[in-house]
């Protein structure tokens, strides 16, 4: 009994370790720009193609535009913004994501992202693959992407960390959370 007891409590101490609140996504910098790890999915089947979600900040006192995606791993990286065209989202090209001073770029799902083609069919669920972003400044982050079962879900989890770790509870971004409807619905 007692040893049973042991072993339960040290699996739900393990599970608490590894996942859950506290996980924050890695981050990659290059001059005044920094870009969290980027997940997408594996990729799974023929089409090999997947979207690709990151945040980027920019701290220069400048505006910068990410003008380039690539890696090694995939053929080409595009870059995809989400629009609503009579009522139906649909995936259009875009050639440029701006960036303005002091702010955020979140190419996050339903949203702008980046959509890789040809990912290298080795890859599996769990692999990191280079991910190398270029900016109109000039400036390069080498940063990764993690292949996930579930990018959307992942890249919640991960925005909820990141903007946690830079802003105060209670401000303007949090306030729709205490103005939800509680009452009967
Ligand atoms: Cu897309």
């Amino acid at each position: 009994m007692t040893q049973k007891f042991i072993l339960t409590l040290a699996l739900a101490l393990a599970v608490i370790t590894a996942g859950g609140c506290g996980k924050h996504p890695r981050v990659y910098r290059g001059g005044e720009l920094s870009a969290t790890e980027a997940v997408a999915g594996t990729g799974g089947g023929a089409s090999r193609i997947s979207a690709a979600f990151l945040s980027i900040r920019n701290r220069a006192a400048t505006a910068d535009v990410l003008v380039g995606a690539t890696s090694p791993k995939a053929e080409a990286i595009e870059f995809h913004e989400t629009v609503d065209v009579d009522g139906t989202l649909k995936m259009r090209p875009a050639t440029a994501f701006a960036i303005p001073s002091g702010e955020r770029l979140a190419l996050a799902p339903g949203r702008k992202h980046l959509m890789v083609f040809g990912l290298d069919p080795a890859l599996k669920t769990g692999d990191r693959i280079p991910l190398i972003l270029t900016f109109r400044s000039g400036t390069i982050i080498e940063a990764e992407m993690e292949l996930v079962a579930d990018a959307s879900a992942r890249f919640s989890d991960h925005a909820a960390h990141h903007s946690g770790a830079h802003d105060r509870h209670g401000k303007a971004g949090h306030a729709d959370k205490g103005a939800s409807p509680a009452g009967p619905q």
